[in-house]
């Protein structure tokens, strides 16, 4: 055992810098890389990694602290065996941050100075300076779109490695003319960034020059003259004014470790509010983010997803209100309904059915029905017009696979019913309604309905449907659009019956027609099977002679 101080280590030649995380405390455990502190200056971040594994005895800096090289950050008590790799490894060499800034910092907008003959618009290339390391490292802000007016220190683009963030300034002031990366791009020194027309006094026959910009220095570093070499194989430039790829999150102040967390959960950086010094974003405020987002529930997720989110009014501003708590069904309805709306592209069919003859035949019924103690409606007549036209449409019968590999056919035929009650909206299931008669559909479709009424379904009453009728016939309307009851690919809506001129060939006579709305997910299926299915029900319903056929 033994105690190794830690120092800060070269900053890359800048001095002066303030540390905004301390990311350990005493007592706690490190391995070697670990981070622990992190450093900022006003335009580029770091982290400083542990040299070694051991245990943190003492903690000589804190938040806000401005330091140097060769400052003491705490004593770390080493085990033996990593004592003697330490040992070969000097504690300011091994501590070294992922450079930041080039010791040489380059001077910005140094161009070769060009012949002074007339002041002309020139473009110049702007190409990535040295960035104290050798490794590509990401791009992960592009701060600027062609057309932009720059001053000299405006933020070009943010790179990263795996410690440091660091911003690129304009060398020069001028105007964007092209935008030669975009961001995920890997990049090193002397990467072609973009190109820049500046008013300057140059030659007319001046060719495009290249200018190192100067990466966001730690501390104020030593001026060397810039190496203007130009780029052999530029990335191909892109010229157009408006990229669309251009994303600008200049002013967001966030370390790489929050970078990278706020990436790997897709939270947008520009949109927590940063509680660290001068707003830095730290990780807690990604925590109070998330938390926000899922206490707000389904509605401000979808905001987190880019759809606003509705906002919050106080309607008790306007007159009396009467707050009731939605039912636990009635929520985990509501879930449904937006997770199918939101996943599922719908597309609506619209038809009507002649059910002229089929509504004598049902009335004609009216006794024996009575006799049997059962209702006999339209719905068992939808049921088998349904159950037929699954079976010769097997696309109807079908569900996607989560992974959207795969289309699952389902050999069986289980329709699932919409019913109206008092706690909410449910679908319980009749199964095999190919193999049922009408009046065993009558029967078992009441029965369902009044245990739906009565809250007695049992989850197995409504799993495993393939496809779900919803009527509304009885209630009024000419056509709805009903949302598809997942992971189903296709629903059946019902209106009300009304009688309409229908032409024969000779008269408009009059006809009872029953209004369908067919909803269907078109990844799975297209709008000429949906004809086909909606041509084949209304033929059955039309004559239900058919499903003898
Ligand atoms: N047009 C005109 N009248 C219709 C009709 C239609 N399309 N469909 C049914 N009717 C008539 C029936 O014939 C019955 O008339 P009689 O009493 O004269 O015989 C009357 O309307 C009532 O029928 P019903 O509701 O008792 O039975 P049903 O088989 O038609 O429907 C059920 C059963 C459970 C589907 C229905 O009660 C229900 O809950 N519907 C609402 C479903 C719903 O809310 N869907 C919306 C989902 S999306 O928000």
């Amino acid at each position: 055992m033994g105690i190794e101080t830690i120092k800060i280590p070269d900053l890359g030649g800048g001095d002066g810098v303030e540390v905004i995380e301390v990311c350990v405390a005493v007592g706690d455990t490190v391995a070697a890389e670990d981070s622990l502190l992190v450093l900022e200056s006003d335009k580029a971040s770091m982290e400083v990694p542990a040299p070694m594994a051991g245990v943190v005895k003492a903690i000589s800096l804190k938040v806000g602290d401005t330091v140097n090289e060769g400052d003491v950050i705490l004593e770390l008590e080493v085990k033996a065996e990593i004592e003697g790799a330490s040992a070969s490894a000097p504690v300011s060499e091994k501590a070294a941050p992922e450079p930041v800034a080039p010791q040489n910092t380059p001077e910005p907008a140094a161009a070769p100075a060009p012949e002074k003959t007339a002041v002309v618009s020139a473009e110049q290339e702007v190409v990535v300076p040295d960035i104290g390391t050798g490794d590509q490292v990401e791009l992960i802000e592009l701060c600027v779109a062609v057309g932009d007016e720059l001053e000299e220190g405006d933020s070009l683009v943010v790179l990263e490695s795996d410690k440091a963030s660091m911003e690129v300034p304009a060398p020069f002031a001028g105007t964007v003319s092209a935008i030669a990366v975009k961001l995920g791009d890997k990049v090193g020194q002397g990467t072609l960034l973009l190109k820049m027309k500046t008013a300057a006094e140059l030659s007319p026959t001046e060719p495009s020059t290249t200018v190192e910009a100067s990466s966001a220095p730690v501390a104020e570093a030593p001026v060397s003259t810039p190496t203007s070499t130009p780029v052999s194989a530029p990335a191909p430039v892109q010229e157009t004014a408006s990229e669309p790829t251009v994303v600008s999150q200049a002013g967001v102040y966030a370390g790489p470790a929050v970078r990278k967390l706020a990436r790997e959960f897709g939270i947008p950086l520009e949109k927590v509010a940063g509680t660290g010094p001068r707003n830095r974003i730290v990780k807690e405020d990604l925590h109070a983010f998330v938390k926000t987002l899922t206490a707000k529930g389904p509605q401000s997720a979808s905001a987190g997803s880019g759809i606003p989110a509705v906002p919050e009014v106080d309607f008790s501003q306007f007159g009396e209100i009467d707050i009731q708590p939605l039912t636990k069904l009635h929520k985990l309805t509501a879930a449904n309904m937006h997770r199918s709306w939101l996943n599922v592209p719908h597309v609506t069919q619209y038809d009507d059915a002649d059910i002229t003859e089929l509504e004598d035949f049902r009335k004609g019924l009216k006794a024996e029905a009575e006799k049997r103690g059962v209702k006999m409606t339209p719905l068992p007549f939808l049921l088998k017009a349904a159950a037929s036209a699954l079976l010769s449409n097997p696309k109807f019968n079908a569900s996607m696979s989560a992974d959207g590999e795969n289309m699952v056919f389902k050999k069986y035929v289980h329709i699932g019913i919409a019913v109206d009650t008092p706690a909410g909206l449910v679908v319980p299931v009749l199964r095999d309604v190919d193999k049922k008669s009408l009046w065993e559909l009558a029967a078992e479709s009441a029965e369902l309905a009044q245990k739906a009424k009565d809250r007695k379904l049992k989850p197995a009453d409504m799993q495993g449907g393939c496809f779900t009728i919803s009527s509304l016939g009885n209630i009024g309307g000419t056509g709805f659009t009903p949302i598809i009851n997942t992971p189903e690919v296709a629903i059946l809506g019902v209106s009300k019956l009304a009688v309409k001129p229908v032409w024969d060939g000779a008269n408009f006579v009059p006809r009872q027609m029953l209004p369908l709305s067919l909803s269907y997910d078109h990844r799975a299926i297209n709008g000429a099977d949906a004809g086909k299915f909606f041509t084949e029900m209304g033929a059955v319903l039309a004559d239900i002679r058919r499903l003898l056929l």
